[in-house]
């Protein structure tokens, strides 16, 4: 598979077929690679269901499950090297976790908080604002550049994103400056309620490239070694020098948009259940199994350490002690203007008043 190939043929990139069978050239990684590709993917599914339970107890904030697209989240963040920089939305927890952000300070950050991530970590803070972080990918990119240093930037987004402004903005900022970035869409076939058919009439989203003089790949975003090999060529492209790659992956999104959201209200059940049968983490166990690489004993052991792990970093993440109510306003501006000074004099007597 070569960037440039793909970009004609417009069907989605596959190695693993549903079954797990490989369908296509091995991409270059180790049995513990391959496994810990496989533990990370239980990982991030394990902690957003972790988060969506804290939220249901009144512990977290609103959360959008991960459920569905863990093989996305983990192709396309583990990859990268220790040099490069993610911005992702709110969905991709488990980019963050190969990347390596404490699941704690990940925890830390549902229940509402600012987060510090470890600042060697190069990832940036979740962003809600759709599609913003592709601008800031794009500008991370541009940096590395302008410096000479060998850093590539990945952005995500979803879906949706690709119809605001910033999405197709940051695309073409990337095509002219050859900016060494990646963007990627996680096509997971809705935003909130509106079908991926009401978002563009393009037949792939991963078209939008060309429009731009980006090349682009679709890639079955269910099918972790696909993602991986995918998001390893594109990055290898960009630290090379030969500018950015738009990479849409096809995935669905299992559970809910978030916890405030129904998707009964809007979504067909059968649909759901044809996409359970392309469960990313079964497909991929189905390979290991095949392989011996796994036992069903040792996949047992993996998913108990798992829990474990995620059961004691939300315990330390819910134990970290809050900031203050004001405390925003120092990561604001280093002078706070005499208004903000008296805004922040009100927050506190507020706060104080609330006690
Ligand atoms: C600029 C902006 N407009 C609207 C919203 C409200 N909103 C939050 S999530 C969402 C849908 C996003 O869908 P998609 O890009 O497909 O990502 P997904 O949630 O499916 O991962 C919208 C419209 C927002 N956060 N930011
Ligand atoms: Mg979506």
């Amino acid at each position: 598979m070569t960037i440039q190939q793909v970009d004609s043929g417009m069907t989605a990139y596959q190695l693993l077929d549903i079954e797990g069978n490989l369908v296509g050239p091995m991409p270059n990684l180790s049995a513990q690679e391959l496994l810990k590709l496989y533990r990370s993917m239980h990982l991030g599914r394990t902690l957003s269901n972790k988060i969506i339970a804290l939220q249901r107890q009144g512990r977290a904030t609103t959360f959008g499950s991960l459920a569905g697209q863990e093989a996305t989240a983990v192709g396309l963040a583990a990859p990268m090297q220790a040099q490069d920089w993610l911005a992702t939305s709110y969905r991709e927890i488990a980019s963050l976790v190969v990347r390596g952000v404490p699941i704690s300070t990940l925890v830390y950050s549902f229940r509402g908080f600012t987060p510090a991530y470890p600042p060697d970590i190069r990832c940036m803070p979740i962003q809600i604002v759709i599609a913003t972080q592709m601008l800031h990918a794009v500008g991370l990119g541009m940096a590395a550049k302008i410096k000479g240093d060998t850093s590539v930037a990945v952005g995500v987004c979803g879906d949706g994103a690709t119809s605001e402004g910033d999405f197709n903005e940051a695309l073409n900022f990337a095509g002219v400056f050859q900016v060494p970035v990646v963007l990627v869409v996680q096509n997971n076939g809705w935003a909130i309620s509106v079908p991926r058919s009401q978002q563009s009439a393009a037949p792939t989203l991963a078209a939008r490239g060309a429009g731009f003089g980006v090349p682009s790949v679709l890639v079955d975003g269910n099918d972790i070694l696909a993602v991986y090999d995918v998001m390893q060529k594109a990055l290898a492209r960009a630290r090379a020098g030969d500018g950015p790659t738009l990479v849409e992956t096809l995935t669905y999104r299992m559970g809910a948009h978030t916890t405030a959201d129904d998707p009964t209200r809007y979504r067909d059940a059968a649909e759901v259940e044809a996409w359970r049968a392309k469960d990313p983490l079964a497909r991929f166990k189905r390979f290991l199994l095949q392989r011996d690489l796994l036992s069903e004993e040792q996949d047992q052991q993996l998913i108990a350490s798992v829990e474990d792990e995620i059961n004691r970093a939300s315990e330390e993440g819910l134990a970290m002690p809050a900031p203050a109510p004001d405390a925003f306003f120092d990561y604001m501006t280093d002078n706070l203007t005499p208004r903000l000074q008296e805004q922040r004099a009100d927050l506190l007597r507020f706060a104080q008043q609330d006690k």
